[in-house]
């Protein structure tokens, strides 16, 4: 109970982009009740109606001020992961998506959700900041890789 309110636990769907600059991806550090202060991709929930990739497309716009084509956005793998943070415990089924940013293409992210990131920035895949987001830690350190082949 919160407010006298019920709250329901239900799983709910995320949909997360990795924004990918040759062979650099792009990260933000959280500011949230979950994972705060972690290195997490871009992305949230997915609204009612939306393709994945619509969602995508929205949320980095959301984010970052960026502009990505949705049929450019692809799908690479799901997860199903369980934050038992209190008092918030909750339960997501996460989308990844790929975009890769063409040649030539220099938009700049900005910080339009200052209260839920600290910032955007390029990091090579290869040296990435700690700590990472559980979630994406444990993608990486199981080999997962977002490049194409
Ligand atoms: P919204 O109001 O814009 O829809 O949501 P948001 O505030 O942007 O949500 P979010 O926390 O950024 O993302 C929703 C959930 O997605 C997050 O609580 C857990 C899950 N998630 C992962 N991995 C990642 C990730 O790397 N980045 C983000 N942003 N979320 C992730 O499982
Ligand atoms: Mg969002
Ligand atoms: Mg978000």
């Amino acid at each position: 109970m919160e407010n006298g309110k019920t709250i329901a636990l239900v799983p709910r769907v995320a949909v997360v982009v990795f924004l990918l600059r040759g062979k650099a991806v792009l990260l933000g550090r959280r500011r949230s009740s979950v994972g705060d202060s972690t290195f997490a991709l871009p992305g949230g929930h997915l609204e009612f109606g939306e393709s994945f990739e619509e969602c995508g497309v929205r949320e980095l716009k959301e984010e970052t001020g960026m502009d990505f084509d949705k049929k450019k956005m692809e799908l690479l793998t799901v997860t199903n992961n369980v934050f038992s943070e209190q008092p918030k415990p909750s339960h997501y089924v996460t989308v990844f998506m790929r975009g890769v940013l063409a040649d030539g293409d220099d938009q700049l992210p900005q910080n339009l959700e200052p209260t839920k990131c600290d910032g955007w920035d390029w990091y090579d895949w290869a040296n990435l900041p700690e700590p990472l987001f559980w979630p994406l830690e444990k993608m990486v350190k199981s080999g997962f890789n977002p490049f194409p082949n």
